[in-house]
């Protein structure tokens, strides 16, 4: 079949063409020829985004694990489905074919139902990148149980709310996790989120640093000896194609994170299509991603996507600079990698530490590069080009969010020509559209607006996990009849799309998401706090930085303010993460409020990036003043 590979630019609008003409014959084109299903569907869309309300393949039945194992059974068996690279370069990789991959979901899966997991129950996976990640989602998905992947490097606070969030029975974890030259007592984590997690059953806990923890009685149990004795034979649950797949939480506005729900076939089928074309994937390829199984991209780039199609998929635990800045390079070198994708933060990393370590490896085996998470500045994406990709192979800038599924806006590698900054072409079956601030679409080309899509895509989210209303409002209420991104972007004179960042309260901070609120919320436990702010400024490697603005209370006491600020700093990692910390902080007596009591962060931002030449508008302003004020002692 012709369309699921694409191989020219004009076979690129051509394709394009028919999936906006006719998306309903093109998907179920993609779908029929493609996939197993164990029935076929009855409608293959039906939507209203006023509701909203999208189904895609409606009535079908399957089982997304055994398009992802079984069917590569007869003809892959022994192929390499994860190819497991640990945190020591001294330990050695792991393989596991299709086969063994078989057996290990379908034993796990019978720990699950053995442990009172049914279908649409929910299951936290709170892991580091080790082959037990992977296998238990895959478990999960066997038995229709919804996975709920928490990041391991989030605190007990988050995963608490997490797990409650969406009434999870189980959490799977482990010991502790590697993470360079240190070791994280990830168990000891998951007992303090417990203390307020009274849905949680049983904890399975995986031994990989065989560090001494604490088990309690009747609620953990090692996970290995009860895979020894489970069986390696599990049916596979038949699922409808909208039963909900998995929870991933990203933030947002509101100090609660939205549970994103993704549905079984129309993800499938999406990021199946999309990750063979984005990154022209052939048959004995090595595919590595390097993002972690917590975030959307590892959900469906190294698992889903990849697997779908029969492929060989990297699994990385360790960290892109231990032992040294050149274990990516040693890491592409030692497998053959043909495709590798990481994030634009790694990049300005790596940049920083020249090039001899790239010279040591022979990195000849790549053909496409990819990089996702947040926009890749001009010179970053020079430096990839020019020195990991030997300006051989291409550069796919893949825009996409948790809430889109699978990749949204991207070059299509030897098809689509390049240029630096910009995700150029919209996928297959994606229509953007760009908003002024009346909210009217921007028609033809050369402008900058809001970027919306304004039809339905088979890997859409299709609610926040029991809030519903809260889904219709972030996404669908900006512009009618039109899914919001939260994103800015421009088209350019040829209709390539350049994305210039959030217009929201979300800064992209190292490619996390992160929301100011739960920031704010969680500076404002201080007790000396009475009131703060957060911005986000430029920042060399992480893209940006955090900057917050803090009010404290008038208790009479002097305070050591570097005391203060490690404090907040604790705070923030003990509420969210350390990836949320502060890299400045600013004290101040007041914020720049308008009459209606609203933070007027375009100010803030403007002082953090320091950039006080034009700051607007300020005569609506509470009071005034205190902006010179903040100006004077901004750091
Ligand atoms: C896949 C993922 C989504 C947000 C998104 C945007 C930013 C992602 C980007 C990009 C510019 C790219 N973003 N890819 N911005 N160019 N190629 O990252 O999902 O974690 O939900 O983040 O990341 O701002 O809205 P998620």
């Amino acid at each position: 079949m012709s369309n699921y590979h694409i191989k020219h630019l004009e076979e690129y609008y051509q394709v394009y063409r028919k999936s906006i003409r006719e998306p309903e014959n093109f998907w179920e084109e993609v779908a029929e020829e493609h996939f197993m299903w164990r029935k076929k569907w009855d409608t293959v869309l039906s939507w209203d985004f006023s509701k909203p309300e999208v189904k895609w393949f409606e009535g079908a039945q399957l089982n997304i694990t055994e398009n992802c194992i079984d069917r590569h059974l007869t003809t892959r068996g022994d192929k390499t489905a994860i190819l497991f690279e640990p945190n020591s370069p001294d330990e050695p990789a792991e393989h596991i074919s299709y086969k063994q991959l078989h057996t290990r979901v379908n034993k796990f899966a019978n720990v699950l139902k053995a442990k009172g997991i049914k279908k649409g129950d929910r299951v936290c996976i709170y892991l580091p990148m080790i082959p037990e990640l992977a296998i238990s989602v895959l478990a999960c998905a066997r038995i229709g149980a919804i996975h709920s992947v928490v990041f391991a490097g989030f605190s007990s606070t988050a995963l608490a709310t997490r797990i409650n969030d969406s009434d999870c029975k189980m959490v799977i974890t482990s010991d502790g996790s590697y993470r360079g030259a240190k070791t994280i007592d990830l168990k000891s984590i998951v007992d303090d989120a417990l203390e307020d997690c009274p849905g949680i059953d049983s904890v399975l806990v995986a031994k990989r640093i065989h560090s001494e923890i604490a088990m309690k009685a009747g609620r953990d149990e090692w996970l290995q000896p009860l895979l020894d004795e489970a069986s390696s034979v599990c049916e596979a649950e038949i699922m409808n194609a909208e039963d909900p797949l998995f929870i991933l939480y990203t933030s947002g506005s509101t100090g609660k994170p939205k549970g994103m729900v993704h549905t079984t076939g129309g993800y499938m089928v999406y990021t199946a299509y999309t990750f063979k074309n984005v990154f022209q994937y052939r048959e004995n390829d090595v595919y590595w991603c390097t993002a972690d199984i917590g975030w959307i991209t590892g959900h469906s780039y190294i698992v889903y996507g990849p697997l779908a199609n029969g492929a060989t998929s990297v699994m990385f635990e360790g960290v892109p600079s231990y032992p040294d800045f050149g274990r990516f390079w040693e890491i592409v070198e030692k497998h053959k990698v043909t495709q590798f994708y990481t994030a634009p933060t790694a990049i300005r990393a790596l940049a920083k530490e020249g090039v001899d370590l790239i010279e040591k490896r022979d990195l000849s085996s790549l053909k496409v590069l990819g990089s996702v998470g947040e926009p890749i500045n001009e010179e970053a994406w020079h430096w990839y080009n020019d020195n990991v990709g030997k300006k051989n192979s291409p550069i796919v800038d893949t825009w996409w969010q948790t809430e889109t599924g699978g990749i949204m806006i991207s070059p299509i590698p030897f098809v689509t020509p390049t240029k630096p900054t910009y995700a150029t072409l919209p996928f297959i079956g994606i229509q953007p559209a760009l908003m002024d601030e009346a909210g009217e679409e921007l028609k033809g080309n050369q402008v900058e607006g809001r970027l919306c899509i304004k039809f339905p895509w088979p890997s859409m989210a299709r609610t926040i996990w029991k809030n519903h209303e809260r889904y219709k409002d972030t996404y669908f209420s900006a512009y009618e009849n039109k899914y919001f991104t939260g994103d800015g972007a421009l088209r350019d004179e040829v209709g390539y799309y350049r994305i210039t960042g959030r217009v929201d309260d979300v800064i992209i901070v190292s490619g996390h998401n992160l929301g100011t609120a739960p920031i704010e919320d969680a500076i404002n436990e201080h007790p000396a706090v009475s009131e703060s702010a957060v911005v986000g400024f430029p920042h060399d490697i992480k893209g940006n930085a955090l900057y917050g603005y803090v009010i404290l209370k008038d208790t009479g006491e002097s305070r050591d303010q570097n005391n203060v600020r490690k404090e907040i700093n604790q705070m923030i990692t003990e509420h969210i993460g350390p990836i949320a910390k502060l890299d400045k902080i600013q004290f101040t007596v007041g914020l720049p409020k308008t009459r209606s009591g609203k933070i007027m962060r375009r100010i803030l931002r403007k002082i953090a990036c320091k950039d006080v030449s034009n700051l607007g508008d300020t005569s609506t302003l509470l009071d005034p003043e205190v902006v010179q004020e903040i100006i004077d002692n901004a750091l």
